[in-house]
């Protein structure tokens, strides 16, 4: 039954900031997936003795992939597949599923919170035993094969019917299908105080979970609903649907809009929060009030001691470059580890894994901690709700506590989308070029400090990778600028702004950052080369 099929290479796998993304169309040519998981399972080499989850954010063309990836492990060899039930698995609960039962890693089938349908996007994410994305070393030995593909091996039988739970068998390898929920939930019941979120339920608080018709909605429900007793219906959009019922599942104030409008009239629960297609982002809300990612990473790690499993302590703590410094002044006055990694959850695994540091997080909203190696919605979700429980706090309390001991980072993104390719990269190039001459010259008053690429050192692997260009400023003010890797067509450029106040908390970050906006757009002649007059998301 295992055949050999002849092939040709495409020349366009190379993996981004988390994994494949391409367009559903792009996906689904002839021999697409198989060209790049047969150079996957040629770069891992021996497989009879390995173990994987197979499981995805239940997007369009997952089903005909997951579908293809079994028949292909079966023929590679693969010793047993672990596959979440239907085909579901949210990337959190797979990296749990992976380390729990030490696993040699897995595929979780989502281009994120990237839309989906036949003309939305595609992706496959591919961890090791880790439970995290595989280096950059990995990937680039991947792409390597992609490019030379000859054949792939697949097992020639019927689909497997993956709704029935258990065992059974394919061309000699052992399938298993799981429940993907119960054992990420019994995860959050041992982090978490759930007692104290189901008396705060109980004491009639209220809550909006926009799901956004993807993956984390069962999860959702379950936690939320059944067992800490948020109101019936309190999670919207809960059923997976292929397009997300036409919804951008990015969980952020332009895309989750039913989300953000609610939780901004008078009729607005205490708390609102949303997740993206496979569950790994987040977004918080309190009434009219808005906590960005970046704050959201800081109050959470200054809170650290009220949850249960970190009460005793915590490693230190490790943002993205273009994070905003919110988190670094907490881990200063906490005297704990803080790190500066580039843009994508891989780059925090070595750190996790070395005890570097307990908690993690990126402007991106995502946040996260060393309980698995991928980014976790809900657990941040579950993490504010036991802070309102403990301290009987609104979030806006709890944040307006957070500036006023540590002062505001006011931050924002803005990018621009839809470039052409050649524009973006020489945009990048030409002002990489220009950033030597940039220190001591004042913009708009603003006079630049340092400016230099971002460039990490691994402390774990020794490994260098430079993403993205810092430009700083005397007054703790700073730009970032950096091209997008998750993207399926064109270039974005995303530009990140961030000012520091001390006194002025309740500003309209718009406008206290709309000076540096103008420079940012200036050094780096973004209209002149571009043709966009201003930014087309603003996050
Ligand atoms: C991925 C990565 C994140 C990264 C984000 C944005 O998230 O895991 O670490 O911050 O992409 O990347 P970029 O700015 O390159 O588009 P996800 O949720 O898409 O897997």
């Amino acid at each position: 039954m295992i055949k050999t099929i002849s092939t040709t290479p495409y020349g366009d796998q190379k993996m981004g900031t988390a994994g494949l993304r391409k367009k559903s169309q792009t996906a689904m040519q002839p021999n697409y997936v198989e060209n790049f998981m047969q150079s996957i399972f040629n770069t891992i080499g021996k497989l009879d003795d390995k173990t994987f989850l197979v499981g995805g954010d239940g997007r369009f063309y997952n089903d005909i992939a997951i579908q293809k990836i079994i028949k292909m492990a079966a023929a590679n060899g693969v010793k047993k597949l672990v596959i979440g039930q239907n085909g579901f698995i949210s990337t959190p609960a797979g990296s749990n599923v992976i380390l729990k039962n030490k696993l040699d890693g897995g595929f979780v089938l989502s281009a994120s919170h990237n839309p989906g349908g036949p003309n939305g996007d595609f992706g496959i994410k591919y961890s090791n035993q880790t439970g995290g994305q595989v280096p950059s070393s990995v990937t680039d030995k991947i792409f390597e094969n992609t490019k030379n593909i000859k054949e792939y091996k697949i097992c020639d039988t019927a689909d497997i019917d993956l709704s029935k739970l258990g065992k059974q068998q394919l061309c000699g390898m052992e399938i298993e299908i799981i429940d993907p929920v119960s054992g990420y939930v019994d995860m959050m019941r041992e982090i978490f105080d759930f007692e104290a979120i189901k008396q705060l339920f109980a004491k009639g608080f209220t809550m909006r979970f926009d799901a956004m018709n993807a993956v984390t909605g069962p999860y959702a429900v379950r936690i939320f609903e059944e067992l800490l007793g948020a109101a019936p219906g309190s999670v919207v959009n809960a059923v997976p649907l292929p397009d997300f019922g036409g919804l951008h599942p990015d969980p952020n104030l332009v895309y989750a809009k039913e989300l953000v409008d609610l939780m901004f009239s008078d009729n607005a629960p205490d708390f609102g929060a949303a997740n993206d297609g496979d569950g790994d982002r987040n977004m918080i809300l309190g009434k009219k009030f808005f906590v960005t990612p970046s704050d959201s990473l800081a109050i959470l790690t200054d809170n650290f001691h009220l949850i249960p499993a970190y009460k005793n302590g915590i490693y230190g703590v490790a943002k993205s470059a273009a994070t905003s410094t919110a988190v670094g002044r907490v881990a200063q006055a906490r005297n704990i580890g803080y790190y500066e990694v580039p843009t994508g959850w891989k780059y925090f695994v070595n750190l996790m894994d070395s005890k570097r540091i307990t908690f993690c997080g990126e402007e991106s909203f995502g946040t996260g901690s060393a309980h698995i190696r991928e980014k976790d919605g809900i657990w941040a979700v579950l993490f504010w709700l036991n802070i309102i429980a403990a301290t009987g706090k609104s979030v806006e309390e709890i944040t307006l506590d957070h500036w006023q001991k540590y002062g505001r980072s006011y931050y924002m993104r803005f990018d621009f989308d839809g470039l052409d390719t050649t524009v973006a990269d020489k945009l990048m190039a030409d002002l990489e070029a220009a950033l030597p001459k940039l220190s001591g010259k004042t913009f708009n008053g603003y006079t630049v400090s340092d400016a230099a690429p971002f460039i990490y050192n691994d402390p774990v692997d020794g490994s260098s990778t430079k993403n993205g260009l810092v430009i700083k400023f005397s007054d703790g003010s700073r730009i970032v600028y950096r091209l997008s890797g998750t993207g399926s067509s064109g270039a974005t450029l995303r530009v990140y702004l961030e000012k520091y106040e001390v006194e002025k908390l309740r500003e309209d970050p718009q406008q206290t950052l709309k000076q540096i906006l103008e420079v940012a757009m200036n050094i780096a002649e973004i209209t002149p080369r571009t043709g966009k007059l201003q930014a087309d998301v603003i996050t």
